[in-house]
């Protein structure tokens, strides 16, 4: 069959050699990353979950303990670079046109505005979107996947590759479980059965509830790669 579809295997070779080039330049960010012991936590979610909220907030909290830096992907605009810069710290907007996810080339075209061998922690907040993301490593040190309470609590089953190559699963916007029709227990089953091996949090960025054990979490994640030396 798929010789006789020319069109098929060619596709798929393309695929393959995106990949590939993706997989050096993402080991050379990750050798960068290592030399400078420099943290870099890709963070993953659909649009709207609270990436950026959640940024804004961490690197309120962490900068008086560690030098932080964002790179932040978008198609377009700079309008999450603007909120991140107003949490003090280093930040850098990645636009990506048309493309629906970072790539570790994208990523290292940051780097000209990003002192490494300054920054303790770097945030790479991906594109919103729950599928392709999963496929590009960007080099990071660990994945982290948000979701929210307003998304409905069946997408670790529906999305499964971005949960299962997760390090950590945060549930967002806990404040709005009053109000919705999330089930919170049902969500926890479904991380539970698509992706034992990652750590969860809960909490709300409007509130503030939960995100201190998250921060320590990060705080415990860079004494681990000092000890790793
Ligand atoms: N109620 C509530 N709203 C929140 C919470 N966190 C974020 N939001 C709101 O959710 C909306 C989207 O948040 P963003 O931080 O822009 O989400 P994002 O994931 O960065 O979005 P994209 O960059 O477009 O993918 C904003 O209106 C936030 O104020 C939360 O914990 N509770
Ligand atoms: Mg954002
Ligand atoms: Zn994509």
């Amino acid at each position: 069959m798929k010789g006789d579809n020319a069109m098929g295997a060619k596709v798929i070779t393309i695929e393959q050699n995106i990949l590939k080039k993706n997989e050096i330049a993402a080991r050379e960010n990750r050798e960068l990353f290592r030399k400078h012991s420099v943290l870099a936590v890709n963070l993953l979610s659909s649009p709207g979950s609270g990436k950026t909220t959640l940024l804004v907030k961490t690197a309120d909290y962490l900068k008086k303990n560690l030098s932080v830096a964002v790179a932040v992907g978008d198609l377009q605009t700079e309008v999450d670079a603007e909120r991140i810069h107003q949490a003090g710290v280093p930040v850098v907007q990645i636009n990506t046109g048309t493309a629906c996810h970072l790539d570790a080339a994208m990523v290292q075209k940051s780097f000209s505005h990003i002192e490494l061998e300054k920054t303790d922690i770097l945030f790479i907040e991906n594109v919103g979107n729950l599928v392709c993301p999963a496929t590009f490593d960007l080099g990071e040190y660990r994945k982290v996947v948000l979701l929210s309470t307003a998304e409905g609590e069946e997408k670790p089953l529906k999305y499964p590759p971005i949960f299962q190559t997760a390090d950590c699963i945060c549930i967002n916007k806990i404040d709005l479980l009053p109000f919705i029709d999330f089930n919170i227990v049902k969500c926890r089953e479904n991380l539970h059965k698509t992706c034992p091996q990652a750590l969860t949090f809960e909490f709300s960025c409007k509130t503030g509830d939960g995100l201190q054990n998250w921060c320590d979490w990060l705080m415990h994640q860079w004494k681990v790669l000092q000890d790793e030396g």
